[in-house]
């Protein structure tokens, strides 16, 4: 076992209890503390400090109440460490250099490109990453973005960017040109990590095109430079200069700027790879994330609390076991990908599946056969995938044997109960069990899950109990605690080691999006119920987030995309619950005068998201809004709950108290054209 902890129990602990003021509750805040630190304390000195914090520090420093001054938590401050040593050297140094740490897995089964690393080889790597971006001119506290498919590659840049101290923005490959650009002059990352493309399902997707259209974008928009682009080769022309996005194909370089990965590791000096300690308060990385408004919030995660949430939420969570195999299918361009790929299982010295391709390739039994091939103990996946392959039938299930699963772990969404029973009666057989693991971008970690050694009798489709050291509180509209059965905001009271630090750039909107409405509180955007045991259900989002396929979209930046294509006068749009990708996306279109509403439209609206954001948002439902318009209150705000409402099939005649509406006849309108 990498690392031991203490007995559960004493982070398990229920919310504080009825606290009558501000003052009251940070006095009993700050009791609180004292267990809370011992505990995380304690796991955190399993890890290798190059420099322990100071002793007579307190685990944390914090404020998570704006009116009392700025927000922040503080771990371990003045303690140096490196999660990239703690991930690899820490187990080569152990004696455990020969255990395989990744067992890659391509998106053809039989292309010859499988292959394992152990911990000592993927060390070796990581090192000479390390070295080759050092080279590049990268130095601690500098941005580094990758934008690449899910490979070995990824985490192994991941690491090394750690190794040195350097801060790795990873944006996911299936994003556009243009979101690359916000992403690169946002970060002000001088070097970017590309491929020249990549097999998803039949379909090769040529990244390197894309990556080099952001660069011009970037210099164009933001006047920002990229200056150095390294490009791992997946499958280009082995002479790989000149050329087209084919599977094969050679790729356009750019002298001067572009580099190939392989040339650049062959070049870099064995210097310039070694471990550079930082503070524990140093960022890590910078992920982008969808907010309810503006532009993409840059979410700052720094090494020690991080280092201490992924290790310690990966181990109880997944009821973790030295020898387990490990598989997630999460692209590390998401945050799942970071704490549940990257870092948590390597700081658990564990052994995983990395998987390049999607679960429906070639067939619907991609997975089954993957966690047969590899015995497969812990599988971490979405409600969206097991949607998809439920409806394929049980009988991809039923070809491949998937005894070996103990644990069927799931993120990013509520799970269904029929998509709950069937993960759990037909893929884990009834004899494994399932892990519903609630939390987000900014907790960095989990936050609400079924830990399995907890004992508990399972809820199909809820997350049940606060993670360790978690203390999740209902709040209402007042900012009133919901004590006992209740509905209300879902809100984190005390802080956690792997909670979110800042919004790169910009805290005042930290504070604002997170900690304003409810001084004192961590507000996650997501509302729960708590029923009679005390078990937390999520009941949804409460801003203006959508969740298409576990991917979370900001209603203003889809709205945005669409009022860009030309003719689009005004546009909202609303979530609607869909069977395979829980929500989808309905959206009202209002148009320029004179124009009208058709199929070319239609295409102009899809290939206009595409641009600007992705393959990932894409309209299910487009409704061409008539001459009045959208339902608003008389300053101008749209009424959403009545989009939505209408977009569900009106609500069965019942709208509900439309007594703000500024012009009532909008809605008949609305309801003719839906
Ligand atoms: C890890 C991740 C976060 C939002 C979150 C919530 C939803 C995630 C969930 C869940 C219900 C679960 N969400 N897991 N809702 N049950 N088990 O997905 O991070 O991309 O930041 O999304 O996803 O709405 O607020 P992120």
């Amino acid at each position: 076992m990498a690392f031991a902890s203490p007995p559960l129990s004493a982070a398990l602990r229920r919310p504080p209890s009825v606290l009558s003021s501000a003052a009251c509750r940070r006095r009993a805040a700050a009791a609180a503390d004292a267990p809370a630190n011992a505990f995380w304390s304690a796991i955190a000195r399993k890890f290798h400090w190059e420099t322990p914090w100071p002793a007579d520090a307190p685990a944390v420093a914090w404020n998570f109440d704006p009116t009392a001054g700025p927000v922040y938590a503080h771990w371990w401050k003045g303690g140096r460490t490196n999660i990239c040593y703690n991930a690899l050297d820490v187990h080569v140094a152990a004696g455990r250099g020969a255990d395989v740490a990744l067992l890659f897995e391509p998106n053809e089964p039989a292309d010859g490109r499988a292959r394992s690393l152990t911990y000592a080889e993927l060390l070796e790597e990581v090192t000479a990453a390390a070295a080759a971006l050092t080279a590049a001119g990268v130095r601690r506290g500098d941005g580094v973005v990758t934008y690449m498919p899910m490979g070995v590659e990824l985490p192994v840049v991941m690491l090394a960017a750690a190794r040195i101290g350097a801060v790795h923005s990873v944006v996911f490959g299936g994003f556009s040109a243009a979101a690359l650009a916000a992403r690169l002059a946002a970060s002000g990352a001088e070097v970017l990590v590309t491929t020249d493309g990549v097999g998803r399902g039949g379909k090769w997707v040529g990244l390197k095109a894309a990556a080099d259209e952001a660069i011009a974008l970037a210099a164009a928009d933001y006047g920002h430079t990229v200056v150095t682009q390294l490009v791992v080769r997946n499958r280009s022309a082995a002479d790989g200069r000149g050329g087209g996005a084919e599977e094969g194909a050679a790729v356009p370089m750019v002298a001067g700027r572009d580099v190939w990965w392989d040339d650049a590791l062959a070049a870099a000096p064995r210097a310039g790879g070694e471990v550079v300690w930082v503070d524990a308060e140093d960022p890590l990385f910078c992920l982008f994330t969808s907010g309810s408004t503006g532009a993409p919030k840059g979410v700052v995660h720094t090494v020690g609390g991080y280092m201490v949430g992924a290790a310690t939420t990966f181990k109880y969570s997944f009821n973790y076991m030295p020898g387990d195999v490990y598989f997630c299918t999460a692209d590390a361009g998401w945050i799942t990908g970071h704490t549940y790929v990257t870092y948590g299982p390597l700081l658990n010295g564990a052994t995983q599946v990395v998987f390049e391709g999607v679960p429906t390739y070639p067939d619907a039994g991609r997975l089954w056969e993957i966690v047969a091939k590899y015995r497969v103990n812990i599988l971490y996946t979405a409600p969206t995938a097991l949607r998809s392959l439920k409806r394929a039938g049980d009988a991809f299930v039923a070809a491949h044997d998937t005894s070996s699963l103990k644990v069927l772990g799931t993120v990013g969404e509520p799970i269904n109960p029929e998509a709950w029973d069937w993960y759990y009666s037909v893929v884990g057989a009834s004899a494994a069990t399932v892990v519903d693991s609630y939390w987000q971008t900014e907790t960095g970690a989990h936050v609400l899950a079924p830990i399995p050694v907890a004992g508990l009798d399972l809820k199909p489709g809820c997350a049940q109990l606060p993670h360790l050291g978690i203390v999740p509180v209902l709040l209402d509209d007042a900012g009133g605690l919901v004590e006992g059965e209740g509905e209300g905001y879902l809100a984190i009271s005390r802080p956690w080691p792997s909670a979110l630090r800042t919004l790169l750039g910009d805290h005042e909107r930290m504070e604002a999006t997170y900690f304003a409405r409810f001084p004192g509180f961590y507000l996650t955007g997501d509302g729960a119920r708590r029923d009679a045991d005390g078990h937390l259900w999520l009941t949804g989002r409460i801003d203006d987030v959508l969740n298409v396929s576990g991917h979370r979209l900001g209603t203003a930046e889809v709205e945005a995309a669409i009022v860009g294509v030309p003719g689009v006068a005004e546009a909202a749009v609303v979530g609607v619950p869909h069977p395979v990708t829980g929500e989808a996306l309905y959206a009202y279109v209002v148009l320029m005068p004179g124009v009208e509403g058709n199929d070319a439209l239609r295409a102009a609206i899809t290939a206009g998201l595409r641009a600007r954001i992705g393959p990932i948002a894409r309209v299910e439902t487009l409704h061409w809004v008539g001459g009045r318009g959208l339902p608003k209150t008389r300053s101008g705000k749209i009424l959403r709950r009545l989009l939505r409402l209408i977009a569900m099939g009106g609500g069965g005649g019942d709208l509900g108290d439309t007594s703000t509406l500024a012009d009532p006849s909008v809605l008949d309108e609305l309801l003719q054209t839906s």
